[in-house]
């Protein structure tokens, strides 16, 4: 803390602030039209001028100097200030000060006394409307340039410019042309940073969206928790009059900063889709018709019965959903465990990161990333790793890139050269499903080269022997030769990671699934531990990016077929007493299906009734007929869902649901922080939340789950588990966000793990010596190409939500990606038709011609059900956990949209 004096009064300001902050800081107003606290001031537009120490400054780029003295609200500077605005405010047409008008304009305007006769200028420069989210007012831009520089510094996207000269210079898309066909990735960064409303997002309220954060409208602002990936964006969603107008990236946002992305910013318009589920549906006569609640409570009752009567408890499996709160998930696996005496109930984490979960508490001790994201921030080297964060995480995509664009050196491996790879100084391409070899080869070079932490490996690992002794047959040679990656950058790559002062290493799907996920989890943490980069403080370990915004939640809150809340073995005495003392009821000591075996074990006939809460497994799960195969052979199907999906076809009763906006909990966010989720809305209809829902079916069948709100239900978790003994809504309420472990209410959460020790047996990391395994396809003549699956930034998963509302303008079919070498042998062309058939199914999507995949792999998304992705895929899956091998299908191609 330093001292100035403002105005005579003496004001205590903390090191290296602007004059701006120090002013604003205490209390007192000062108009800054070029300036957001999100990016390094500009000192442009001159109306943020103060008196420091007798010399007139733009405030926003003069630090606070100690003992300075200041003055702000002295006439002479408040003219000087209204002048500076007037003339921007002149050039601007009439509607730039309308009454009613809320940005950040405006407000500066009435403090100032400026009128709306101020604003007399032309209006014919025009706009352009062609983006469904974000539309330009070409005659409010005042050219201060904050779109810009959220565009760059924030987003990184560098989607826009300033052009033209002068008083007629204005923002504009840097391809030219409109909106709608720039760069632009619409995150709002620029329609949030807009002072003027040039930029908005079209929508009831004028200038809502411009408006500062701390403007006092009238509107209801309720804080929340984005509810699709994992990044955890805290978010302000604006209401008026009972409808959503804004959702709004919050500037305290542990996470995301006042950043968001397209998903959380914008694609809200699923919630009043006519598509919307907003009452049961129960199937008579073969077609799905509406009913009352009471029906068909009635109806699942009758059945979860009949089916424990038939098959015993292990009859009945429940899928639980990583789209909902921890609460609900807390409460599903409740019912299962409780009311119906199963373990059979599992979540979306088994398709995505259960390797993760295994591989790291194999290795380190515990099922979640090793560090805080606020520290991997702080590398000086990154290892990203078959993620894409650019597309799939897009606030931490961003962040990371910042940190590169300061000086991190950055390595990718990725088999495709998207988003982040771009700006590698090495990216390493291998062959998909060739990552346990890739992680080796570059083991082999830390330890052939000493770039490993001897000491760290004596006091805090185990298993250095066996791995150097496998290692010993990964020379960079036979690594190129099994991945396709080239020698010299194997070893460059590995010398960046080696010498790096604080390595991180970030990672997704492109580890997990694979035949082998497990193993290449395993692997890629051996480089951490050998350099000593975990745990310590001296690296900023091994990060999964968690893929839905509660996938961690739901397998934190035991909707897991072998553990209970907390991840206690099911198998583990102690650990159901622990459960069965706060249940009151035995806990069942044999683990439960996973979902594959659910599918497996309906299609034999032994499951006869299954409960899916939100997860479209007919669209998102490997192998889709074989999917709909099990659910048709399954006597009763059960249905919560927000829509009609493909899954919900095939149920025997569906029921509305409510989304992330409609209700109460928390969902724990990729890095392990508890959040809060709170209603901002009503449910269409008779919808209600999957919490309500469970409940209610625990009533038809004449159980209590206790717990009556979802804080409760936190609550009593907190009580099964020391893993969250410290967490409550009231202290969420209070603290925001915290991480776990957390195992008490006073202290803070573990953000950083393994301090002192690692949570194995032993306290030691388990270094893994497993051996490199081919996938599970290869291709050979009828199937030669390898087709990798995942994600495109406009849509997500199933697309349920992203296909309703204006995302579908941004991006409105599935592709397919072609090298040009591949398209030219198979007769493919831009933008038309191809079949995709594998050895399971076929699909068809529009060919794109371009080279990010690599000759001999094609690449799509699976967001469109429609297109079949998913009947491609196999049952192949991880030999650990059983997580599917999206990432490698052989395939073939043909022109046109007939099989072949
Ligand atoms: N826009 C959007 N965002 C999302 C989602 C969405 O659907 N859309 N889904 C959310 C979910 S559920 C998840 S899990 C996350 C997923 O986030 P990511 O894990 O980033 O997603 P993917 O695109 O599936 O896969 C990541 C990368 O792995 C690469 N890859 C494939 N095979 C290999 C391999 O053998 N080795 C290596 N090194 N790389 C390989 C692919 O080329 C791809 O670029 O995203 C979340 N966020
Ligand atoms: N080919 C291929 N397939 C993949 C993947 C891949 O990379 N390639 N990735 C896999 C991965 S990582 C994942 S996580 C899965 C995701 O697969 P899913 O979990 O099936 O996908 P989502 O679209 O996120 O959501 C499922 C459903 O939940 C509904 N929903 C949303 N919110 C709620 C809610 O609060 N309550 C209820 N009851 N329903 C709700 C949505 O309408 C949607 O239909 O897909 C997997 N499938
Ligand atoms: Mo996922």
């Amino acid at each position: 803390m330093t001292g100035i004096r403002l105005d005579g009064t003496a004001v205590d300001v903390s090191e290296g602030v602007s004059l701006l902050a120090a002013v604003r800081g205490a209390g007192v107003e000062l108009p800054a039209l070029c300036h957001d606290d999100r990016f390094a001031p500009a000192g442009s537009c001159r109306t943020c001028l103060v008196r420091a120490d007798g010399r007139i400054v733009a405030s926003c780029v003069t630090p606070a100097a100690p003992g300075a003295t200041v003055e702000v609200t002295a006439d002479d500077l408040r003219a000087l200030r209204r002048e500076a605005v007037e003339v921007i405010v002149s050039a601007l047409p009439p509607r730039a000060l309308a009454p009613g008008n809320r940005t950040e304009l405006a407000r500066v305007c009435r403090s100032l006394g400026i009128g709306p006769e101020t604003a007399t200028g032309p209006g014919d420069r025009g706009g352009d409307d062609s983006h469904p989210y974000v539309h330009l007012d070409r005659d409010l831009c005042i050219a201060c340039g904050r779109c810009v520089r959220m565009c760059a510094d924030v987003q990184g996207t560098f989607a826009l410019t300033l052009v033209g000269r002068g008083a007629d210079t204005v923002v504009a898309p840097g391809t030219g042309g409109p909106w709608a066909q720039s760069d632009c990735v619409a995150c709002g960064g620029c329609v949030d940073s807009c002072p003027t409303g040039a930029i908005f997002e079209p929508g009831p309220v004028p200038g809502l969206t411009s408006a500062s954060p701390d403007d006092p409208a009238t509107s209801t602002r309720t804080r929340t928790t984005c509810g699709y990936c994992g990044v955890g964006c805290t978010l302000d969603v604006v209401t008026e009059d009972g409808a959503i107008a804004a959702v709004l990236p919050a500037r305290d946002g542990p996470v995301n900063r006042g950043h968001a992305c397209v998903k959380g910013r914008f694609a809200r318009g699923y919630r009043t889709s006519p598509e919307r589920l907003t009452r049961p549906l129960l199937r008579r006569g073969g077609r799905l018709e509406p009913v009352g609640w009471d029906e068909a409570l009635h109806h699942i009752a009758h059945g979860l019965r009949a089916a424990v009567q038939e098959g015993g408890p292990d009859a009945v499996a429940a899928i639980s959903s990583a789209r909902a709160t921890n609460e609900e998930n807390y409460l599903l696996q409740k019912f299962m465990r409780v009311v119906i005496g199963t373990n059979s109930v599992d979540n979306c984490s088994r398709l995505c990161h259960s390797p993760s979960a295994a591989g790291l508490m194999a290795t380190f001790g515990l099922p979640g990333g090793t560090d805080t994201f606020d520290d991997v921030e702080r590398s000086d080297c990154l290892l990203v790793v078959g993620a894409n964060p650019a597309e799939a995480h897009p606030v931490v995509g961003a962040r990371l890139l910042q940190r590169v664009l300061q000086g991190a050196r950055l390595v990718v491996a990725d088999p495709r050269a998207v988003g982040l790879a771009t700006h590698a100084d090495v990216h390493l391409r291998p062959r998909p499903g060739t990552n346990v070899a890739l992680f080796h080869g570059l083991a082999h070079v830390l330890l052939a080269e000493d770039l490993v932490d001897h000491a760290f490996l004596r006091d805090r690992a185990a298993g250095l022997p066996e791995l150097a002794e496998l290692l010993a047959d990964y020379p960079p040679d036979r690594v190129a030769a099994l991945t396709g990656v080239p020698a010299a950058d194997l070893v460059a790559a590995a010398r960046l990671y080696g010498r790096a002062e604080r390595p991180a290493i970030v990672y997704g799907l492109g580890v997990t699934e694979h035949l082998h996920g497990t193993d290449g989890v395993r692997a890629l943490a051996n480089l951490a531990v050998l350099r000593g980069a975990v745990g310590t403080g001296r690296g900023f370990g091994v990060n999964p990016l968690r893929g839905q915004n509660n996938v961690q939640g739901a397998s934190d809150m035991g909707a897991l077929p072998d553990v209970l809340p907390g991840y206690g073995k099911v198998t583990d005495r102690a650990v159901r007493a622990r459960a069965e003392e706060v249940w009151g009821v035995p806990v069942p000591d044999r683990p439960g299906l996973r979902i594959p075996e659910m599918f497996a074990a309906a299609r034999a006939g032994r499951l006869r009734a299954l409960w899916v809460v939100g997860e479209d497994v007919c669209a998102t799960d490997p192998d889709a007929n074989r999917v709909a195969q099990a659910l048709a052979a399954c006597p009763l199907v059960v249905c919560n869902e927000l829509f009609l999906s493909e899954t919900a076809r095939h149920a025997d009763v569906v029921l509305p649901a409510a989304s992330w906006l409609e209700k109460d909990g928390t969902f724990v966010n990729f890095d392990r922080r508890f959040q809060r989720v709170r209603p901002a809305v009503a449910p269409p209809g008779e919808a209600r939340s999957d919490f309500e829902i469970v409940h209610a079916v625990a009533s038809a069948m004449d159980a209590d789950l206790g717990c009556p709100d979802p804080a409760a239900a936190l609550a009593e978790c907190a009580r099964l588990t020391p893993l969250f003994a410290g967490l409550s809504h009231q202290r969420l309420d209070r603290e925001g966000a915290v991480p776990w472990p957390c195992p008490d209410p006073v202290r803070p959460g573990e953000a950083t793990l393994y301090q002192e020790r690692f949570a194995t047996s032993d306290g030691r990391a388990h270094l893994a010596a497993t051996p490199y395994l081919p996938p599970g396809e290869q291709p050979d003549d009828q199937y030669p190409l390898i087709l990798v699956t995942g994600r495109r930034w406009a849509h997500y998963n199933s697309g349920s939500m992203t296909r309703r509302g204006g995302n579908l303008a941004l991006d409105p079919a599935d592709h397919l990606d072609v090298h040009p070498d591949d398209a030219a042998r198979y007769g493919l062309f831009d933008g038309e038709p191809a079949t995709v058939t594998s050895r399971h199914g076929h699909a068809r999507l529009l060919t794109r011609i371009g080279v990010e995949t690599a000759p001999g792999q094609v690449f799509c998304a699976f967001h469109f059900p429609a297109s079949g992705v998913n009947r491609l895929t196999s049952d192949h899956a991880d030999t650990v956990t059983s997580c599917p091998e999206y990432k490698v299908t052989a395939v073939r191609l043909t022109a046109g949209d007939g099989p072949a």
